[in-house]
């Protein structure tokens, strides 16, 4: 091999699993267990520590995973925000069939959630501010497309990758690399050479933290690119940053002094969460990487939690589970109500854990990506802020 890495059709075989869930089939097969049927629930565990919620995502890749085998698939809608001990999903069909998924499927489901929902953190910081995404760096080019489209399912205004067009359709977004400056050996003939070079309908962000001065190097982008200045970049080194809320500032103010307060100060580098929440009055845009990328786990399990029995479905779950399988009804964002299948609510009408895959067959559209994002927005607008880690 060249890269250490799984094909889409190893993953959709089931060959990318755990050895102890074939050493599991052999098993049942030998013993003539293959018809036994089962209701299986991915549910999370306990949020990590300052997390009040979560952004659930991945559903349409585990979707695509489960797809065309003879299983019924129910699952909340991708974007949805959740919270500890929360039913996310039920498979429904004979375990024989499901068993080898289990490592793939709640593999997408948590790296996905895991990533959106510390997207949507970042985001709900800075609900008014601009959020790009710069942490493919971080990772194995492999799974690029994914951390891009979980980024930006979370709720980001943007996301770096030059693919992203073919692959997850949305238009990436970024500004200038240090190294463009260093090529020409000049700030202002570079800004210059991409003001010439990049497409038109790019904004023309201007890094300023090369050489100078913050605020001079500003000044000077400001003259050298005039109108077509939308914004500066600071990627101000750690070791040099003394304070930054204190540079955007005066930066800020020097920009007014010259009519020119339509210029965006965009922050990256470093970024955390109590950063963002220390500057976002001041910066109008950041620039988030590893923190994302390395975000902290969201945990979820899958268990047996109903078996059928002579037609009968029947709650039964391994203890420290909650057996049956369990339906959500919603009352508005994050008051939930969870009854067993069948049961009837008391508070709650809308029931979210929607039927998707109806023995394999794909039973209604997958939502854009867009509308995933306009979803996890809308509900974000109605959570407190989440104390900054
Ligand atoms: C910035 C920084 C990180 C990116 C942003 C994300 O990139 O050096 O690589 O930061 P984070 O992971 O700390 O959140 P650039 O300034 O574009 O890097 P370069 O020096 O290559 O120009």
């Amino acid at each position: 091999m060249r890269f250490y890495i799984a094909s889409e059709e190893d993953i959709l075989s089931g060959k990318i699993t755990d050895i102890y869930f074939i050493r599991t089939k052999k098993i049942i097969a030998a013993k003539h267990l293959e018809n036994v049927r089962v209701r299986m629930e991915i549910h999370t565990g306990s949020l990590p520590g300052k997390y009040s919620w979560a952004v659930y995502a991945g559903l349409e890749e585990a979707l695509k995973l489960l797809e065309g085998k003879p299983l019924d698939v129910y699952s909340l809608p991708e974007g949805t925000l959740i919270k500890d001990n929360f039913p996310v999903m039920v498979i429904e069909g004979r375990y024989y069939d499901i068993c080898e998924y289990e490592t793939p499927l709640l593999g997408i489901l948590r790296h996905y959630t895991s990533v959106a929902s510390r997207a949507a953190r970042f985001k709900r910081l800075a609900m008014d501010k601009v959020i790009l995404y710069f942490g493919l760096r971080g990772a194995h080019p492999a799974i690029a497309p994914m951390l891009d489209r979980a980024a930006y399912i979370g709720g980001l205004d943007g996301v770096s990758g030059a693919f992203n067009e073919e692959t997850i359709g949305v238009k990436p977004s970024g500004t200038m690399p240090h190294a463009l400056i260093l090529v020409f050996g000049d700030e202002v003939e570079a800004w210059k050479a991409y003001d010439e070079v990049v497409e038109e309908n790019v904004p023309r962000i201007a890094l300023v933290d090369t050489f100078n001065d913050e605020r001079f190097a500003t000044m000077s982008a400001l003259e050298a690119l005039g109108d077509k200045l939308s914004g500066v970049r600071l990627d101000t080194p750690r070791s040099r940053r003394g304070s930054m809320k204190s540079i955007i500032q005066e930066i800020k103010w020097t920009l007014r002094l010259a009519g020119r307060e339509d210029v965006k100060i965009f922050v990256s580098g470093g970024i955390s969460e109590k950063a963002l929440k220390e500057l976002r009055d001041v910066a109008d845009g950041f620039g988030v990487g590893t923190s994302i990328t390395y975000p902290f786990p969201i945990d979820m399990s899958m268990d047996i939690v109903e078996k059928e029995i002579n037609g009968e479905w029947l709650p039964y779950s391994k203890r420290g589970k909650y057996p049956g399988a369990k339906n959500v009804f919603r009352c508005g964002t994050l008051d939930y109500e969870i009854r067993r299948f069948g049961e009837q609510p008391e508070r709650c009408v809308e029931n979210v854990m929607i039927k998707w895959l109806e023995n394999g067959q794909l039973i209604r559209d997958l939502p854009a990506i867009d509308q995933i994002r306009e979803y996890v927005l809308k509900q974000l607008k109605e959570v407190p802020e989440p104390e900054p880690i």
